[in-house]
């Protein structure tokens, strides 16, 4: 097996990964690194040689020696390394920047506001409480699944870009887990609702879900 993805069950970005691996039908080693367990391991010295900036996940290709780091650059990387059937990010450049853009909607300006290290980061230094910090989660991402129901009405297929899976897709259905952890009612956002079941039907899709991660809790 010559990847390997190290991730964290609940981590959305490693969850992006996994479908996307997943629908390429790429075989890969997963490598666990818990993120709360011993203060957190991808804080350990061994995985900061690996990811510098002590997130999940990393991924390293052993044909081409490559190890990377941020999740949509190594399923950007994965879809041209490994051409398939499945192409996660289209020939078109029209589609390309468009998939690209509403990705980055979501993988950079909504889920870091909700991650682990900002979230203890409120706690330890802001003095919030275990409600503040789900609220705070919730309020962001609201905003920002209520942003991209208004793109969808455009974008929007079967799938969250048209009628073909893509890499936008690998961002929104982790986007809606974490959503509905910290209590967001997605029936305020029913054309994105109806995408991510249509997504999780799928065999990918279901095979990338945390619950059925051998880490899972
Ligand atoms: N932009 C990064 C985000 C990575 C990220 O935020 N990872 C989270 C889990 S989803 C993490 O490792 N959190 C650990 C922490 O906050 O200490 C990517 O897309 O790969």
């Amino acid at each position: 097996m010559s990847l390997s993805l190290y991730g964290y069950w609940r981590s959305s970005a490693s969850y992006r990964v996994r479908i996307a691996l997943n629908l390429k039908g790429l075989d890969f080693e997963y490598i666990p690194v818990h993120l709360l367990k011993e203060g957190g391991q991808q804080r350990k010295d061994n995985y900061k040689l690996l990811n510098p900036s002590m997130l999940v996940p990393s991924l390293v290709d052993i044909n081409t020696g490559l190890t990377l780091t941020q999740s949509l650059a190594i399923i950007e990387y994965l879809d041209e390394q490994y051409p398939t059937n499945i192409q996660l990010i289209p020939k078109n450049i029209e589609d390309r920047a468009r998939i690209r853009s509403l990705s980055q909607d979501l993988a950079c300006d909504v889920q870091p506001l909700a991650n682990l290290r900002v979230l203890q980061t409120l706690k330890l230094k802001f003095s919030a409480q275990d409600d503040d910090t789900k609220a705070w989660a919730k309020d962001w991402i609201t905003r920002g699944l209520s942003a991209f129901e208004v793109q969808a009405q455009t974008c929007s297929g079967n799938y969250a870009y048209k009628d073909s899976v893509s890499m936008l897709d690998a961002c929104l259905v982790p986007q809606i887990y974490s959503a509905v952890r910290f209590g967001v009612n997605m029936d305020e956002f029913p054309i994105t609702k109806s995408i991510y079941e249509r997504c999780i039907a799928l065999p990918a899709f279901a095979d990338a879900a945390p619950e059925k991660q051998i880490d899972a809790e």
